[in-house]
């Protein structure tokens, strides 16, 4: 991995992260024994860990969500070495997006631009309303959750909370418009009767993809009368694209750090690469591994689906790479490896206790 990241041909790195990658940091995981934040919340007896994140459970129970917040509100705690490795990714300008399951916002304190990171289960940046959406005065908020009280609306007297995706809620716009523009990319013309422009397909052919401009008009769309071809909605999934078709790949590396991997549907953007992506796990365990043997790999895409996952076992793995250790030594070891560690230290140091930082 090392020899191809210096040899300059990778250029578009995309990074997945997770709990992990700010355990270093003090802010324990979720699924970790014995340290996970799920143990830390038994004492309220909650249905499921899970139920911290249910969004009927919060109307109930806010309390566990609130202990939780309190415990990740931004400012509390230093980036990780994780942290600013993607940020040595970033000033080397191969970095193409980190897609960060965390909502700590460690990404930004270790200086990545907002541009470069999807914070695909939200974050502290805005609050609303549960009941009516009003958005509601952050200070406010952060007042409440250090003080351990819920926030009412002014509005309806619903409940307010932080802008971070609860089960049962939507993921933002955003994420769903990146992952189509940074994964498996096929050029093909928007599939709008006369409309010329250039959009994209994801791997699994599953629906029909319009440009910025139609994208609000693909409901209402006959498309299967459309003369543009080859359209994506007229394909059966898994069905064969035409090989002259031109296919480009946004991505061309895929970093997979300190993440369970148990989180739809982030955990599907593992399998959204294009075939050909090398993919590598930095964790403490191995996670999402492919189990099956009922991939048709005749077919171009294949099929997103269980059988996908990581191959790192298998005769037939020609580009999943497993570093399975703390993911802090596996950058370390990387950039030492590449040429890079005196930068790494450099941006460690530089920025350590810099404004913002606690
Ligand atoms: P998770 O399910 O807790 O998994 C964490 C993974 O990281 C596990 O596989 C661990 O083995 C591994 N791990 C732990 N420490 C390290 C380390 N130092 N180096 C390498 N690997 C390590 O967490 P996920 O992120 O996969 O689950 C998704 C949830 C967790 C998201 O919705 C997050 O919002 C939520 N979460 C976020 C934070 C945060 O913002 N820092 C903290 C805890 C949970």
């Amino acid at each position: 991995m090392a020899d191809i990241i210096r040899s300059g041909n990778i250029k578009r790195i995309i990074c997945l992260c997770g709990a992990g990658i700010s355990v270093a940091a003090g802010i324990p995981d979720f699924r970790t024994k014995g340290t996970g934040l799920y143990d830390n919340l038994e004492k309220y007896n909650l249905p499921s860990p899970e139920s911290v994140f249910d969004i009927e459970y919060f109307r109930e129970n806010p309390k566990p969500f609130i202990c939780l917040a309190k415990e990740l509100l931004p400012g509390t705690y230093k980036p990780t070495t994780t942290h600013y490795f993607l940020k040595l990714l970033q000033d080397k300008g191969i970095l193409l997006r980190v897609y960060t399951q965390n909502i700590d916002g460690l990404e930004f304190s270790a200086g990545l631009r907002e541009d470069k990171v999807i914070q695909c289960h939200g974050g502290f940046q805005s609050s609303h309303c549960v009941d009516c959406n009003e958005p509601q005065d952050n200070d406010r908020i952060r007042a409440d959750i250090i003080a351990g009280q819920e926030t009412i609306c002014d509005v309806c007297g619903g409940l307010c909370k932080p802008a971070i995706t609860f089960f049962g809620e939507r993921l933002s716009p955003r994420f769903y418009r990146t992952r189509a523009a940074d994964f498996t990319r096929l050029s093909i013309k928007c599939c709008h009767k006369d409309c010329e422009e250039e959009t994209t397909l994801l791997p699994d052919n599953s629906r029909g993809v319009f440009c910025d401009k139609h994208t609000s008009d693909a409901a209402s769309l006959g498309v299967a009368n459309t003369s543009i071809s080859p359209s994506p909605a007229s394909l059966s999934p898994g069905e064969r694209i035409n090989e002259s078709d031109d296919i480009s790949c946004a991505c061309d590396l895929l970093l997979v750090l300190g993440t369970s991997l148990c989180v739809a549907p982030v955990s599907g953007l593992v399998d959204d690469v294009h075939w050909l992506v090398p993919r590598v796990l930095m964790n403490r365990e191995a996670v999402h591994l492919y189990s099956g043997d009922k991939d048709d790999w005749s077919q171009w895409p294949p099929k997103i689906g269980p059988d996908n996952g990581f191959r790192f076992n298998c005769d037939d793995n020609y580009r999943d790479v497993l570093c399975q250790m703390d993911c802090d030594d596996a950058c370390r070891n990387l950039c030492a490896l590449i040429g890079w560690e005196n930068e790494l230290d450099e941006l460690v140091k530089n920025e350590e206790g810099s404004p913002g930082h606690a």
